[in-house]
């Protein structure tokens, strides 16, 4: 990168959408990780906007297969505004989670900036999950399980409407990677839409190298790219710190190499941390293991040459 880019934390405190309470904490875990210090330490502007506000959490249970619908909404579109602003002022937006329903926010408001530039969006899901649920397939009603439905027009219009252009995206926008946790009737919503998927059975089959060429295949210089984090894509026995661990992730080096990855492509453009949740976390080891991942996908490399 030969001009000074300005990245902007937006921290959106909320659990709304999850179903254990905790990911509130991700935010401020993050800033205390030292998440703006270090990317500042990588040459980058860096512009702390603080925290966003919405409705607490109710802890009620779900109603019609939604936990939370019209609170996460609320959420959502102080994502959405606060992601696009960034966006049209040439800033890469970095949303500090919060769960990942915030992702119908964050990602609506990058599709909306793409249509308007007319460029073309990528996005990499990073996770353990397809979060492809519905109302009908949902076990859990939890709205996290269902950002990718949402931005791919199905589900409630309260969520598949958030933006200028409804539905914001579909499948064919999507990456996934690390994808290790698909619900029943999930699964077959992911076959037929025709999502790309590459499951942990593929990373474990061709490598994480493979994996990513095949992921950025057509990523161009008109590409703008988005990463969509759930620390959970991460394995637990490095990455306690979220509300659903699920065992056979990727290590840290496979990790680490898939950020290196994506840096290389100097196409990324918008980015979302999610998921964390220090009430399972250590000593904020998982925040801190984020944050070295982050400073990768920015460009910290450990090649030698
Ligand atoms: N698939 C499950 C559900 O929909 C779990 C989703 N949890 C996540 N997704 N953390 O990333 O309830
Ligand atoms: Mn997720
Ligand atoms: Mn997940
Ligand atoms: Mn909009």
């Amino acid at each position: 990168m030969n001009t000074t880019r300005t990245v902007s934390l937006i921290g959106a405190p909320t659990d709304i959408g999850a179903g254990h309470r905790g990911a509130s904490m991700g935010p401020e875990a993050l800033r205390v990780a030292r998440l703006g210090e270090r990317l500042g330490a990588r040459g980058l502007q860096v512009i702390d906007r603080g925290n966003l506000q919405g409705p607490l959490n109710p802890w009620l249970p779900p109603e019609n297969g939604y936990r939370h619908l019209s609170e996460v909404a609320v959420w959502n579109m102080a994502v959405h505004t606060a992601v696009r602003q960034e966006l049209q002022a040439g800033r890469v937006p970095i949303l500090l989670g919060g769960d990942h329903s915030l992702a119908i926010g964050s990602i609506s408001a990058v599709a909306d900036h793409c249509r308007d530039q007319n460029r073309k969006l990528r996005v990499l899901w990073l996770d353990a999950h397809a979060d492809f649920n519905t109302a009908e397939a949902t076990p859990s009603g939890n709205i996290h399980g269902m950002p990718v439905a949402c931005l791919c027009g199905n589900g409630p219009a309260e969520l598949t409407g958030i933006g200028n252009h409804a539905p914001s995206t579909s499948p064919h926008v999507f990456r996934q990677v690390g994808i290790r946790s698909v619900d029943e009737g999930e699964k077959r919503l992911v076959r037929e839409a025709g999502m790309e998927v590459y499951d942990m059975r593929h990373i474990d089959e061709v490598g994480m190298k493979r994996t990513m060429e095949e992921a950025l295949a057509d990523v161009d210089e008109n590409t703008h790219l988005h990463i969509s984090f759930d620390v959970d894509f991460l394995d637990p026995s490095i990455a306690p710190g979220v509300g659903t661990t699920v065992r056979g992730g990727p290590t840290y080096r496979e990790a680490q190499l898939c950020m290196e990855m994506i840096a290389d492509t100097g196409r990324l453009a918008s980015l979302d941390i999610v998921e964390l949740n220090p009430a399972y976390d250590k000593r904020n080891q998982t925040a801190k293991l984020a944050v070295d991942l982050v400073e990768s996908l920015f460009g910290k490399s450990t090649l030698i040459r």
